[in-house]
């Protein structure tokens, strides 16, 4: 093998794709979107996660007991050995300017790169780990009209407690394909399948290079927030309606690439749990959660109506 020729097929592939993707680099620099200040103010709590492919130690750090959501089954799809994890202080501040703090109580990462733990500051616009030969996710690839790999998806069976009729959590999309790549990565929150994650703009929670919108640009060198994604979006809840018709729900929460399979996405989600709905689900519909002890007054609200209705028909 001569000096610099690429040792196989993939490897040349992987960087002929990596300097084809980074051309929108110049381009960002004439924009002048890499040049922001940073502030030494608005230190944020230090983000920790710890990766794992233990089903169990992923649930119990989305799913809080009481959330009315009665597991029947659980399962991590494609994910490899270190792709997701558990995080706590998910607390970025910005250094400066108006854009929010994305806060989040603690609970799971799944990407679409090598290594769910990211740098804790922006350090390269293409930030990707490599995780070779990842599948794609059949459902994600329509939903994308897209070939996808690296797939990673958490998936229940579950039954909801009396009075529920919704599961909700809340979700921060990021990627480094943001906003420099055509390349879209996508995040799916199937029930039933049937996917409830869309931006208020109706686009699908990836990425939009056309609709900046909807996403919170956060330069390299710009030091807005204390992580590596070029864009975050804000933080979101998102709730899917159950098919009343089935005895038992599936609940799918998948991320993978599109197009190919380098530039990391993420979706941090957390507080998975059971609600009312009287919206139809989607984005920022939080539903409800009864009052403890309203299920058991309905129920004897209900009792009561029908014991009503026995006396009339008497
Ligand atoms: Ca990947
Ligand atoms: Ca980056
Ligand atoms: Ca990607």
């Amino acid at each position: 093998m001569a000096a610099g020729e690429a040792p196989n097929g993939f490897f040349f592939m992987e960087n002929t794709m990596l300097m084809l993707k980074t051309q929108g680099w110049m381009n960002l620099l004439r924009a002048g979107l890499v040049c922001g200040v940073a502030s030494p103010l608005m230190a944020s709590a230090a983000l920790v996660v710890n990766p794992t492919n233990d089903v169990a130690q992923l649930t119990s750090a989305l799913i809080a007991p009481g959330s009315g959501i009665n597991l029947s089954g659980s399962s991590l799809v494609l994910g490899g050995a270190t792709q997701q994890g558990t995080y706590s202080g998910f607390n970025l501040a910005p250094s400066s300017g108006s854009t929010p703090t994305l806060q989040m109580q603690d609970g799971v990462v799944l990407t679409s790169g090598g290594n769910a733990s990211v740098p804790l500051s922006n350090t390269v616009n293409n930030y990707s780990t490599a995780l070779v030969g990842g599948s794609g996710y059949a459902p994600l690839a329509t939903l994308a009209s897209n070939t996808t790999s690296d797939a990673n998806v958490l998936r229940y069976n579950f039954t909801l407690a009396a009075g529920l009729n919704a599961v909700s959590m809340q979700f921060v999309f990021a990627t480094d394909e943001f906003p420099t790549q055509s390349v879209t990565d996508i995040f799916g929150f199937f029930v039933d399948g049937v996917n409830y994650a869309k931006f208020p703009s109706g686009e699908l929670i990836s990425n939009t290079p056309g609709n900046p919108t909807n996403f919170i640009l956060n330069p390299v060198g710009g030091g807005l927030y204390d992580i590596e994604w070029n864009g975050l979006t804000q933080v979101f809840t998102v709730t899917g309606l159950i098919n009343s018709a089935l005895s038992e729900h599936t609940l799918e929460i998948a991320i993978a690439d599109t197009s190919d399979s380098i530039f990391d996405s993420a979706v941090y989600v957390s507080g998975l749990k059971g609600v009312t709905s009287t919206t139809g689900g989607g984005i920022g519909d939080p539903g409800t959660v009864p009052e403890p002890g309203s299920l058991a007054l309905l129920g004897a609200a209900v009792l009561g109506l029908a014991a009503s209705r026995q006396r009339r028909a008497k």
